[in-house]
């Protein structure tokens, strides 16, 4: 196996039932934006906004896996994966995300799901990836509580279909991400920049989960239910270790991480009086019961990973928020996206999540892992940041936390949302113009792993 990694304890030695997979999701490579009945989702209503996107890039095409995916699938073949993760488009199965189920939406997942089985390839699709059916926004989208209730039916649906073959289901991808970045800063569909006034987005994602859990357990037999959270370490720079400081990383870890992971996992919200909660609006929005909803047993916790969070103390606690984001003063090396390269911000995940949780914490899933680079065939630098946060897991796992598999982000170049495809995350290249479909470097490093995992 080849690898440029420089630590010593490169390759881990990772159980043998450990499971390794890619990650994907519907709206970023599948295309076929407006086929075979499929409504339309806030992506493709956010992606006509002038200047949403940089070049104004849409997923219209994107990787065009609807009729591509039996070569997708030979790809995942030729690196030897166990699973796959990819994502369920709720408005291609319920085009106004309530009511009306598109048989063909449905037969195309079910297409997909016998393929892999057929490649040996255990399918692992996530519910919500982002691409809530636009009639659901037209009523208040993640704010509406009623959004709930619908994933749990469009969650029944799906179950009643495939769940002969899947058992392995992931809720939602990333609620903080979607919460933050599409409700409260507006930078995401459904481009709304509401600030604190999102925060119901967050519950009624999590109720969604809880309802959806159930619904998923009422229909498959023996599912494993997890959740995808992005997770990430609050650091301060070394320079500022004032008191401040430190409030403001402890609000920010409640809002990033604790906000989605305690009730989950505790039953309970963290301490949100950074934010002026629990005001007269949010205690609206909690009701007598959706926690212990949404504190269902979970089989796993998925947790995506790509980088630490620096915090200070804000310049102007006028302006709204109790932290700044900073720059941290090491000199990280940084992916094409920028994002520093920090493989111990994995550990310090991993051990913090237990250190926190204890033995409420079930085993948990790397669900996503990766770095954007430039365009090329020669991605060492890829290369070198799996290895490093392979590594990183193998010593959280080294100091008692049950890490269970490990899902690269991602497979393909693809639609990278506000950044078009100017950000490329795959193993894979693609040539967009004439979806010519080319393994780089680590897609070969990435094979030889999981074979000498094997061997
Ligand atoms: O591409 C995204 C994915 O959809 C969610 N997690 C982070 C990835 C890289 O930005």
């Amino acid at each position: 196996m080849t690898t440029s990694s420089t630590d010593a304890t490169w390759p881990p030695r990772l159980p043998a039932d450990f499971t390794w997979g890619v990650s994907t999701a519907a709206y970023q490579i599948e295309g076929a934006a407006d086929e075979d009945g499929k409504g339309a989702s806030i992506w493709d209503t956010f992606v006509r906004r002038p200047g949403a996107v940089r070049d104004g890039h849409t997923g219209d095409v994107a990787c065009d896996h609807y009729h591509r995916f039996d070569e997708d699938i030979a790809l995942m073949g030729r690196l030897g994966l166990d699973a796959y993760r990819f994502s369920l488009s709720w408005p291609r199965i319920v085009p106004t995300g309530a009511g009306k189920v598109e048989p063909r939406g449905l037969d195309f997942y079910d297409r997909l799901v016998d393929a892999l089985l057929d490649a040996g390839i255990e399918p692992t699709p996530t519910l919500f990836h982002w691409d809530l059916p636009q009639s659901l926004e037209d009523q208040g989208g993640w704010l509406n509580r009623d959004t709930a209730e619908h994933f749990a039916q469009y969650a029944a649906v799906v179950a009643e279909r495939l769940g002969d073959r899947v058992k392995r289901w992931i809720t939602l991808n990333e609620p903080f991400v979607h919460m933050s970045f599409g409700y409260g800063f507006g930078v995401h569909a459904p481009g709304r920049a509401l600030l604190l006034d999102a925060l119901p987005a967050a519950h009624h994602q999590l109720l969604g989960h809880g309802l959806a859990t159930a619904a998923l357990r009422n229909t498959v037999p023996g599912a494993q239910i997890l959740i995808s959270n992005n997770c990430t370490p609050v650091r301060l720079r070394s320079d500022a270790r004032s008191d401040e400081d430190s409030a403001a990383a402890s609000a920010y870890d409640a809002l990033h991480n604790r906000l989605f992971n305690d009730p989950l996992l505790l039953g309970s919200y963290p301490d949100l009086s950074a934010y002026g909660m629990p005001d007269p609006s949010w205690a609206g929005v909690v009701r007598d019961g959706d926690l212990a909803t949404i504190a269902a047993p979970l089989d796993g916790l998925g947790v995506n990973y790509y980088n630490p969070t620096w915090i200070t103390a804000p310049a102007d606690p006028a302006a709204g928020l109790p932290f700044d984001l900073a720059e941290p003063e090491e000199p990280y090396e940084r992916t094409a996206f920028g994002w520093p390269v920090v493989p111990d911000g994995l550990t310090a995940v991993l051990t913090g999540l237990k250190a926190r949780y204890g033995d409420a914490l079930p085993p948990v899933w790397i669900t996503e892992n990766g770095c954007s680079q430039p365009a090329g065939l020669q991605d060492q630098a890829r290369i070198d940041y799996l290895s490093g946060h392979i590594t990183a897991l193998a010593r959280a796992m080294a100091q008692g936390v049950d890490v269970r598999g490990y899902f690269t982000w991602s497979l393909l170049d693809n639609f990278e949302w506000a950044e078009g495809y100017h950000q490329r995350f795959g193993l894979v290249e693609v040539d967009f113009a004439t979806q010519q479909r080319t393994p780089r470097a680590s897609f070969a490093w990435y094979r030889d792993l999981i074979a000498a995992q094997r061997s």
